[in-house]
């Protein structure tokens, strides 16, 4: 099995000292070497911002993609190489907003991917506009009078467009994290993982401390993740207001719904006989369409 520190590169990570993507990273990492992937056996696609900055501190062939367009490189990626572990790493900005729609299309398709979306109700990386979900009444520098807008609810949203698995990490429980990852990747068809990665640089509200008062685990209660309905009543009721008190809103992490056994696209092309794309039995030479771009 490579060990942790094999997934990762020469690189450092960038991030401001603290941030919740080193704990995502982390996770990440320790789930490739628990489930003893190998380097050819999985790829990633990151979208534009903090997020996506981890593109140069992990070892994989992958793609750093355009703000948004993460998921339609992920499933042109899948559906050429069809073997291959696919996950996709997106930020709330660009994967609820932008990419919203490829969010809502990828669940309703049932790729058999894993996504990934650091969830820290900002933009980190052009210093702390309000984002899709971002509380409601947040100040922040595009909001200085507060958000809104209620935000974007990604657990309601997948569960209402089909989704065969939803669950919420919190960064700042790396082994609960790398738990939810190992399942996500090991489940046929489109697993999300939508995780609280606060950025502590320009969410002053949504803090570690502000999480550690409040995240449960669903599995240390009779929680079933069979009950579509009641995943998603539950995921109503997890919107929080800027103001709870502990006491009066409680944030659960966990696998919200699962549904093993599911048909995934991929299976529906398999089932017409033809595979949407053919893999070239020789190399072809690419290097004019390359020198093109230069
Ligand atoms: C089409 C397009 N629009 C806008 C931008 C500018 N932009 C870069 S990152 C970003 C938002 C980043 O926020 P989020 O996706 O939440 O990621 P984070 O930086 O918080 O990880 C925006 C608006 C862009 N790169 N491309
Ligand atoms: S700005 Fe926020 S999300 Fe970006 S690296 Fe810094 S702490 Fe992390």
């Amino acid at each position: 099995m490579p060990e942790v520190k094999e997934y990762t590169n020469q690189n450092k990570p960038t991030w401001c000292p603290g941030c919740g993507n080193f704990g995502m990273w982390e996770a990440l990492k320790r789930a490739l070497s628990e489930l003893d992937m190998d380097f050819d056996e999985y790829s990633i696609v990151w979208g534009i911002g903090c997020h996506g900055n981890g593109a140069d501190f992990i070892r994989t062939a992958g793609f750093h993609g355009l703000h948004g367009r993460a998921l339609p490189v992920a499933s042109a990626l899948k559906w050429a190489q069809p073997n291959l572990n696919v996950i996709v790493e997106a930020g709330d900005g660009d994967g609820y907003g932008l990419g919203l729609s490829h969010f809502v299309h990828s669940v309703r398709r049932n790729i058999d991917m894993t996504y990934l979306a650091h969830d820290n109700q900002i933009y980190g990386l052009t210093t702390g506009q309000a984002s899709p979900t971002s509380d409601h009444l947040m100040r922040s520098v595009s909001t200085p009078k507060g958000v809104l807008e209620e935000p974007v609810n990604p657990i309601g949203l997948a569960l209402a467009e089909g989704a065969t698995f939803i669950a919420r990490g919190f960064a700042g429980d790396i082994p609960h994290l790398t738990e939810l990852y190992k399942a996500a990747i090991q489940h046929k068809g489109f697993a999300v993982v939508d995780v609280y990665q606060p950025c502590v640089t320009w969410n002053k509200h949504n803090t570690f401390p502000w999480f550690r008062e409040r995240v449960y685990k669903l599995e240390e209660t009779d929680w079933d993740t069979s009950d579509r309905t009641a995943a998603f009543d539950l995921s109503m009721k997890s919107f929080r207001e800027l103001t709870c008190t502990p006491d009066e809103c409680r944030v659960p992490i966990g696998i919200y719904y699962r549904e093993d056994d599911t048909e995934t696209y991929e299976d529906g092309v398999t089932a017409y006989g033809e595979p949407l794309y053919k893999v070239a039995e020789e190399p072809r030479d690419v290097s004019a369409l390359i020198a093109e771009f230069r």
